[in-house]
């Protein structure tokens, strides 16, 4: 059984999705951060860095926070959504673009474009900006592929999973996917899947996972 610490954003979505994908039994525990939960000291002792997502196993007692850390840990120990060799490896790399270039960036972009328009003109250039680049690269990458990792055409796994969620608030990064065909097709291939559709809504329902 897995303790699931989360919120409705896309971090804790990953994990969710994953969960779900695995079909393995878990208990999901809202933080809620509008309301600093994740400031609460029995979080903490869990999650040290004050942020969602985090688990506890407890067939393990291992307690893990970090979104792309827990999404490897699930991944090796069932075995499931991952891939071998060489591939392993592009699947990791394209997990920390996500992790270190793709939700940070975007983070920002839902900061300035979404939340706090009119502020700073630099802020909403520079992270606009580099939202539509990040989507340029990610839709290079599925140019001939279902997937960003995987032999051949891809095979579907946690690089794909952690990505999701952040695509998913395309709106909020002012973001036309018509002008990304790769990534809409791909888009629309993982949001075809019951278990994203239901770790989507996980602690609880917020709207529809948009279309475009
Ligand atoms: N690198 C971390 C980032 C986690 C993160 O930023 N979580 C946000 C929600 S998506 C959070 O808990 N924010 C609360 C806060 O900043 O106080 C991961 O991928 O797990």
């Amino acid at each position: 059984m897995i303790d699931l610490y989360t919120w409705t954003t896309p971090n804790g979505r990953k994990v969710s999705i994953l969960l779900e994908e695995l079909g393995v039994p878990y208990t999901a525990h809202a933080i809620d951060i509008g309301k600093d939960d994740q400031f609460a000291p029995g979080f903490l002792k869990i999650s040290p860095n004050n942020k969602i997502p985090a688990i506890v196993d407890q067939e393990t007692g291992l307690s893990l926070m970090e979104s792309g850390a827990i999404l490897l840990y699930l991944a090796q120990k069932h075995q499931r959504f991952t891939v071998e060799g060489e591939e392993y490896w592009r699947m990791v790399e394209w997990l920390m673009w996500q992790m270190g270039g793709l939700g940070p960036m975007l983070g920002q972009a839902h900061h300035f474009l979404k939340f706090n328009r009119g502020t700073s003109d630099y802020a909403e250039t520079r992270y606009g900006k580099e939202a539509q680049r990040l989507y340029s690269v990610l839709n290079t990458r599925l140019d001939g592929r279902d997937y960003v990792a995987g032999e051949g055409n891809g095979a579907y796994t946690i690089a794909d999973m952690a990505i999701f969620p952040w695509i998913a608030r395309f709106e909020w990064q002012d973001i036309d996917l018509n002008a990304y065909p790769n990534v809409k097709d791909w888009y629309l291939r993982l949001a075809d899947r019951p278990a994203v559709q239901k770790g989507y809504h996980v602690p609880k329902f917020v709207s529809d996972l948009p279309m475009p």
